[in-house]
């Protein structure tokens, strides 16, 4: 009886305090939440959201490779919870959200297209934009099936707040979904994502400070790296430009000389000859009146160079805004079809962004890319109305203003670009001047801007000379002297120091060296990504 009683008093007592510490919570949460109405840039207003069911619906999708399907570690993303944690790469500047101006009362939406996404990337994509932005300035996140095998894929997660999928029946490639996602948005601003990333803290505000104040914006967000097979969220250099060359591929550009005085510090947006990749902000209405994406663009590729040029030439801009972080599965091949051809689609889809937006300078893009030359690249009537009808500057313009970057070709250099073999690249190793090979990478500005010429035989890197020191068998990046040490030539794929006649050949370890030249052997034959000399 007694025993009785004191369990009753136990019980009692306990539901009380059940009954006080949830309602204590749920005061604090709302005065928390009425607090962060007031903060920018702070944590979200709403309870973390999680998938109930995440683990039924990530499911146990295994391949013997586990990078085979998704072409990154299908295994480590699994293994992190939709909700996981990220370092904050944020400059310490941005953190102060008093640094961000008045925010729109204008939302989002947030958009997504997927092809055959790994589930767990993909709801981590989801989950991070709902737990790291403040749930008023979101109106939807929209999710476009691009007519994935498994139709559940973006079905399932319809359940989540404000998420709403949306699905092709036939595949129509990312820029058509992206098209499709911005008609059918509801919001006044429009952010596309990949389905492999993660938003960062804070990441929006910043973002939409900068479209607010100048509505014929199109802001990007710094691009971290989401390591392909270990999901490790690892910040990028915040001061890169995004620009590309003459083949209109993408490459990063360093802030000029001029910007970095300009600059306060370097937490501050800068101006961008093109948006860093594909992922940006931008205003709906600005966005249509530039109509939207070419939808003449198949399956993928063009379409950030497109939106990049016309914004510019059409009395827009482009920013980065390095206060605004996403990560993003960056990989090194498709892991889908292209129904068209790989090659063939992007080149098509390059052509048509030359053919509209590069005036005379799309003879430069054909010098680079040959092939591009006898494409049929179909009807670009749409795009020369939304040119005249916006009265857009010439491509001039842009190469004076812009992006002086991107210099002419001239009959000084002969090829220009990466210098590879297979898929590794040469690449300066600053401090020391060396010279080795790794993989190839679009983001690794020391790959980038060799150029070889034919009228001073040189070898270039920026405003190094590739040196051979007597004796000496490794090629090292010094200042040019014109010397014999420094004068090269090419015959067919080989490069040849003159003085010596040996050829560049490539190392079992990540080294270059010279070598007698063996006809046909892979090891001496090198390619710049452009080639002048057709
Ligand atoms: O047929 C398709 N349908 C799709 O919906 C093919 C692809 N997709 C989806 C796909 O699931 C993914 O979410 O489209 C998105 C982009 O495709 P990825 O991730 O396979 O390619 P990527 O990472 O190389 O994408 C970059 O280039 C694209 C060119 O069209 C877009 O501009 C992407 O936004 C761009 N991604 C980024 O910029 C991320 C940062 C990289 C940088 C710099
Ligand atoms: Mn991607």
């Amino acid at each position: 009886m007694w025993r009785k009683r004191r369990l009753f008093r136990v019980a009692m007592l306990s539901t009380f305090a059940v009954v006080v510490i949830y309602y204590t919570t749920s005061q604090l949460r709302t005065i928390q939440k009425w607090r962060n109405r007031r903060k920018v840039g702070s944590a979200p207003r709403w309870e973390p959201v999680v998938l109930m069911n995440e683990l039924q619906y990530v499911g146990t999708e295994r391949d013997e490779d586990a990078f085979v399907r998704h072409a990154f570690n299908l295994s480590s993303s699994n293994l992190l919870p939709s909700d996981r944690a990220l370092p904050d790469t944020r400059h310490t500047r941005c953190h102060d959200p008093s640094n961000y101006g008045e925010l729109p009362l204008e939302t989002t939406s947030v958009i997504v297209a997927f092809h055959n996404e790994a589930r767990s990337a993909l709801l981590r994509t989801v989950i991070s934009v709902l737990n790291r932005t403040p749930s008023d300035l979101v109106e939807e996140v929209i999710l476009l099936d691009d007519c994935s095998d498994n139709e559940e894929d973006g079905a399932l997660l319809s359940s989540l707040p404000k998420v709403r999928v949306i699905r092709n029946q036939a595949r129509e490639g990312l820029v058509r979904s992206r098209i499709l996602g911005a008609l059918e948005a509801r919001g006044d601003f429009l952010m596309f994502l990949d389905s492999h990333c993660e938003v960062n803290v804070g990441w929006l505000e910043p973002l939409l400070e900068r479209v607010t104040q100048n509505p014929q914006t199109v802001a990007s967000p710094v691009i971290d790296v989401i390591d392909m097979d270990t999901f490790q969220y690892r910040p990028t250099s915040s001061q890169l430009k995004g620009g590309f060359d003459w083949s209109l591929h993408f490459k990063w550009v360093p802030l000029s000389h001029k910007q970095r005085e300009q600059q306060t510090n370097p937490a501050e947006p800068f101006l961008s000859p093109a948006v860093a990749g594909g992922l940006f902000l931008v205003s709906r209405n600005w966005f249509r009146m530039l109509g939207m994406f070419d939808s003449g663009l198949h399956i993928w590729g063009g379409e950030s160079l497109e939106i990049s040029l016309k914004s510019w030439l059409c009395g827009g801009k482009v920013e980065v805004v390095p206060c605004s972080r996403v990560g993003h599965v960056f990989r090194r091949r498709h892991p889908y079809t292209f129904p068209r051809g790989n090659a063939n689609t992007y080149l098509r889809n390059s052509k048509r962004v030359a053919e509209v937006w590069l005036g005379d300078h799309k003879r430069f893009f054909y010098e680079a890319q040959p092939n591009a030359r006898m494409m049929d690249a179909g009807s670009l009537q749409e795009q020369h109305e939304v040119k005249s009808q916006l009265d857009c500057k010439p491509f001039q313009w842009y190469l004076e203003n812009i992006f002086p970057e991107l210099k002419l070709p001239n009959e000084e250099n002969s090829a220009f670009g990466q210098l590879r073999q297979g898929s590794l690249c040469l690449q300066s190793v600053e401090e020391s001047s060396a010279i080795k090979l790794a993989e190839c990478s679009e983001s690794e500005p020391s790959q980038h801007s060799w150029a070889f010429s034919v009228h001073t035989a040189s070898i270039q890197h920026r405003k190094l000379c590739l040196t051979v020191h007597d004796r000496a068998k490794c090629p090292v990046l010094e200042t040019c002297t014109q010397s014999y040490q420094q004068k090269w030539s090419r015959h067919g794929r080989a490069v040849v120091l003159l003085s010596s006649g040996q050829c560049l050949e490539s190392g079992t370890t990540s080294e270059v060296r010279l070598s007698e030249c063996r006809r046909g052997a892979v090891s001496q034959q090198w390619d710049f990504t452009v080639e002048l000399q057709a």
